[in-house]
């Protein structure tokens, strides 16, 4: 019986990729580039495992999913103002992510786990105000330029 028990734990170690990573990004009044309210990386691409870190490098942001944007049976997220969140990737599929303060100036970042586009449909029907909603619609693009 003990030794069932250590092979299921074994099993089940298994099903975690051996190089889950942690992905840091930074919630930015102005990048490198000179954008204004920015994510330091606006298409994220994780795997199941991945732990994927929204750092408050700068103040007044947060970084939050959208609701109907996120896989099935992913968890959504809603970090407060000024201070890091982690989504902790468990499914594949597209997720939608804003900064709630300067969405609708295109503080939006999409996340792509395992180049999976098939919830795409959601995010585009998903509520995402003005410049965020344009840029969300590029990034599912430009996955899906990606793909091809
Ligand atoms: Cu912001």
């Amino acid at each position: 019986m003990r030794k069932l028990l250590m092979t299921a734990a074994l099993l089940i170690g298994s099903a975690v990729p051996a190089f889950a990573e942690t992905i840091e990004i930074q919630l930015l009044n102005e990048n490198e580039a000179g954008d204004r309210m920015v994510f330091s990386q606006e298409l994220i691409r994780a795997e199941v495992g991945d732990v994927i870190r929204f750092i408050a490098t700068d103040r007044s942001h947060n970084a939050q999913s959208v609701k109907d944007a996120i896989p099935e049976g992913q968890e959504a997220f809603r970090g407060r103002m000024n201070q890091d969140v982690e989504y902790i990737v468990t499914e594949t599929g597209l997720t939608a992510v804003v900064c709630q303060p300067h969405e609708s100036m295109g503080m939006v970042a999409l996340i792509v786990v395992g180049d999976d586009l098939s919830n795409a449909q959601d995010i585009l029907d998903a509520r995402i105000r003005g410049a965020g909603n344009d840029k969300i619609v590029a990034l599912i693009e430009e996955a899906r330029a990606a793909q091809s």
